[in-house]
């Protein structure tokens, strides 16, 4: 199955921190990273008093279940130090489940797809890269993608 990843830092080492992460999620079983945007220097979302995020976007292609996959990017959250002070803190490494292939959940805790991406212009611009169209895999983000607000939107980064 192809899972959409978003991943986020904004603490310490942002650009080695999302480099680590990706190399965790590619060393995971039966997993690839297939495709990954460029990073984006992004305005804090939610809780506006911390320092900016880096953030991109990630497919991969696993045989690792969704829930399975939550589990195994909560762990590599964790290894690498991640703490949860409280909703929205600043952060050494965020991973979150985007989209799933033909795939919907709503449970406590995981819901697919994601319930707030198609508001975030930190997950639709670096989102574009990959599919300028708007679509991935059978989710049509063109709407979004069209209304987003991207003066939250910093920088490219250099790749
Ligand atoms: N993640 C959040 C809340 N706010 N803001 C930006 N710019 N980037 C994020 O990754 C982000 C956020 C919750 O996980
Ligand atoms: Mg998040
Ligand atoms: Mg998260």
């Amino acid at each position: 199955m192809y899972l959409l990843l978003g991943l986020g830092a904004n603490l310490g080492d942002p650009q080695n921190a999302l480099t680590a992460a990706l190399e965790a999620i590619a060393a995971l079983p039966h997993t690839r990273v297939s495709r990954v945007s460029g990073r984006y220097l992004t305005a804090p979302v939610g809780y506006a008093d911390q320092p900016p995020f880096v953030n991109l976007v990630a497919e991969v292609e696993t045989d690792l279940s969704p829930e399975a996959m939550l589990g195994a990017c909560l762990g590599i959250e964790a290894a690498m130090g991640r703490q949860r002070p409280f909703k929205n803190a600043p952060r050494v490494i965020d991973i979150d489940l985007l989209l799933a292939e033909g795939f919907t959940k709503n449970s406590p805790e995981l819901t697919l797809p994601h319930p707030r991406m198609a508001e975030r212009a930190f997950v639709l611009v670096p989102l574009e890269e990959l599919c300028p169209d708007g679509n991935w895999r059978g989710n049509d983000l063109s709407a979004a993608m069209a209304a987003v607000d991207r003066s939250q939107i910093f920088d490219r980064l250099d790749d």
